[in-house]
């Protein structure tokens, strides 16, 4: 299916529709694959969306489904369904999956200022997603995006702030991302993207063919880092300069992790509720647990921290678009580095959207009662 009749098919599907909420509004998340590399050097990356469906990713999203207690099925199975639901740990989400973007190889791709690599093929690839993004929120989805390299948060950022212009960032990475075409040494756009986004930094930006389409649309109080251990120094400067809220691995070290979340909140929404983006880089957490990623760093987010990050995040009610960025397939030892970071991905997302360490509490619209008709569809009483 092509992607323009996807996206048709996902705006004409009104969000939620069919569901019932269980412990929290009703929501669906649309999937897009954005298989796309050019932001950084390393072969692989493009792999990522495959990877990551491959380890379940829509079915462990949408396997808990939604429960009915229809008057058709009796007591028995209800509670079949409601345990198997429980066993996910879920709340009721419906996936739309959109299928991988296809981007357009860009010929004569020259390097900007002698450095910057591929600005034509990540400007188009980035007005693509933005398109795509904005058209799902818009639709009233929760849109996951699945990369790919972080260059994607062009994209994926701000046709999101097309719909909602007044949204936050939590930007989760072991990196910054936030040198200018200026200040990076690589040359890789996927160390760059925040620096596109931010209206601060707009005169210190210059204009890269490809990305004539892309305007700031986030404010230096607007995004808030996690993780963050490999900083270049122009890239310190700037967010001391500008005054944006980091958390570094040694503030987290220091705060934990929990007191570290509260403040990201108390800065983001301490003047009022709005829609979150989280842009989630494999590479924020420890090479131990996420090794098949491009530019790994030690010392990075544990499991326990990585989850609660998410299960924080999804308790406000406000995560509105995840970008899930930089795992590489192509990059692990073995098939069991490759697996256990791909299955990390899987429940970073799931977390956001609802998967619990404790389990999930499913409200019973009403217990059985000994006069209760469901009890009678079986010859057997059950006493549950
Ligand atoms: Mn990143």
């Amino acid at each position: 299916m092509s992607l323009r009749s996807s996206v048709a098919r996902l705006l004409k599907q009104r969000a939620g529709s069919t569901l019932r909420a269980q412990r929290r509004p009703a929501h669906s998340v649309a999937l897009i694959g954005a298989p796309f590399s050019r932001g950084q050097k390393k072969g692989g990356v493009d792999h990522g969306p495959g990877a990551i469906r491959e380890a379940g990713l829509a079915s462990k999203l949408s396997r808990m489904g939604t429960i009915k207690k229809s008057a058709k099925i009796g007591y028995l199975a209800y509670v079949q369904e409601v345990s198997v639901i429980l066993k996910h740990h879920l709340t009721s989400c419906q996936v739309y999956d959109l299928g991988d973007l296809s981007f357009t190889q860009v010929p004569n791709d020259e390097l900007y200022n002698n450095l910057v690599k591929y600005p034509r093929s990540v400007g188009l690839a980035n007005q693509v997603l933005a398109d795509t993004v904005n058209g799902a929120v818009a639709a009233g989805h929760s849109c996951v995006t699945i990369g790919g390299d972080h260059s994607l948060a062009l994209g994926s950022i701000s046709g999101h702030t097309r719909h909602y212009p007044h949204l936050c960032v939590i930007w989760v990475d072991a990196h910054a991302d936030i040198n200018t075409p200026l200040t990076s040494l690589s040359g890789n756009l996927h160390g760059q993207p925040v620096s596109f986004l931010l209206r601060e930094l707009q005169d210190k930006v210059p204009q890269l063919p490809g990305f004539s389409w892309l305007k700031p649309c986030l404010s230096q109080s607007d995004i808030v880092y996690i993780g963050l251990r490999d900083v270049d120094p122009a890239e310190h400067y700037i967010l001391k300069k500008y005054g944006i809220q980091y958390f570094s691995m040694r503030d987290i070290d220091r705060l934990g992790i929990q007191k570290v979340m509260e403040r990201t909140f108390d800065h983001l929404l301490g003047r009022g509720q709005r829609p979150i983006h989280l842009s989630f880089d494999i590479d924020a957490f420890d090479p131990t647990l996420a090794p098949s990623t491009g530019t790994p760093v030690l010392g990075g987010l544990t499991y326990r921290e990585g989850m609660y990050i998410s299960e924080e995040i999804h308790n406000t009610g406000l995560l509105s678009a995840l970008d899930l960025v930089e795992v590489n397939p192509l990059l692990g030892v073995s098939q069991e580095e490759v697996t256990a970071t791909t299955n990390l991905a899987v429940d970073v997302i799931a977390t956001c959207f609802g998967q619990t360490r404790e389990g999930a509490h499913i409200v019973f619209d009403d217990l059985p009662t000994p006069s209760s008709p469901d009890e009678s569809d079986s010859e057997e009483q059950v006493r549950i």
